[in-house]
């Protein structure tokens, strides 16, 4: 039996490489194609890793199944990007038990980070707030009614984005956000809740989407609606800045592009060299971003976008 044991456990070595396992959210968005696609760019064997990526549909009961597979096959790295901030205590303590390094990416869980080795990924909270302040500038007082289709309920990306933008909303007696809806970060969620938000409040001035896919749904709702959006009309603040939505942002289509940067993979193999090193890590490491507006508004604020700037852009 020990010799066995011997031979199973230099197999598992064998290769020599880290065995990396991811759950991913999904492939609900522009921004989640370009976060896993980044993975596999990464995490190569040549490089030194085998990762074994699995998109997990927007279903968290799948995660939590996922993270209990991956604890069974004894893999080297658990990486959980959490569909949900909610329900992840005891999975993560499953993970903690057997000693597995975990490392939570881009959205966060709302558990204690004693039950995980550490986490990489953007300030939601200050995403808002950048989204926030640039519509206090654009509108410099002028009173506004405002629509929100949020991103998916429960996740951090949502929560934080709301969070952030209300916080600034607050200072605004002026502003009206006439309701909040959630578009599950897609184009046809978007649509949907744009058609139903077009025939319940007639008038409106800004709709704030959580992510470019719900934008370029409402901007077809819009469309098919005849409701004109841009500089001359309807005002449209998004979130993830990938190419296609700085690409409408640069097109006036989207008045404000606020980054949230999917880029990840490097800084989460750069922390797992680190604990493979032995070294001290943070229990935090930050993506930073940054915000966009459409070219012809002036902005102390965010970046005015030009053709330069998109051709600079990697996503
Ligand atoms: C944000 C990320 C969000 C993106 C959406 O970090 O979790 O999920 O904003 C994606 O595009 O669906």
């Amino acid at each position: 039996l020990a010799l066995v044991m011997v031979l199973a456990a230099t197999s598992a070595f064998a290769d020599g490489l880290l065995k990396i396992g991811y759950v991913q959210v999904g492939h609900e968005s522009d921004w989640r194609m370009a976060n896993t696609q980044n993975y596999y760019d990464v995490f190569t064997e040549d490089a030194g890793f085998e990762l074994e990526l699995i998109d997990c549909d927007n279903d968290h009961a799948l995660q939590l199944a996922k993270v209990r597979e991956f604890v069974q096959k004894d893999f080297d790295y658990i990486v959980i990007d959490p569909i949900q901030t909610a329900g992840w205590d005891d999975v993560l303590k499953e993970v903690q038990e057997a000693g597995i390094p975990c490392i939570i990416a881009d959205r966060s869980v709302d558990a204690s980070s004693d039950l995980y080795t550490t986490a990489v990924g953007t300030n939601m909270t200050a995403e808002g707030e950048t989204a926030g302040k640039w519509l206090e500038e654009y509108l410099a007082g002028k009173a506004a009614k405002i629509l929100v289709i949020e991103g998916s309920t429960g996740s951090s990306a949502a929560i934080g984005r709301s969070e952030g933008f209300n916080n600034i909303a607050a200072n605004h007696p002026e502003w009206e956000i006439l309701a909040s809806q959630d578009g599950d970060f897609t184009q046809n969620g978007g649509q949907a809740v744009m058609e139903d938000f077009i025939k319940r409040f007639p008038e409106f001035d800004v709709v704030v989407c959580h992510n470019d896919n719900e934008a370029y749904g409402a901007m077809d709702a819009m469309d098919a609606a005849g409701i004109k959006y841009g500089v001359d009309g309807k005002i449209i603040i998004s979130f993830d800045a990938t190419k296609e939505g700085l690409t409408r942002t640069l097109a006036g289509q989207i008045l404000c592009n606020v980054e949230c940067n999917p880029i990840q993979a490097v800084i989460v193999m750069n922390v797992i060299k680190d604990i493979q090193d032995g070294k001290e890590i943070p229990k935090f490491t930050l993506v930073p971003d940054e915000g966009f507006c459409a070219p012809g508004i002036e902005s102390s604020l965010v970046t005015v976008m030009t053709d330069e700037v998109l051709a600079a852009r990697k996503y």
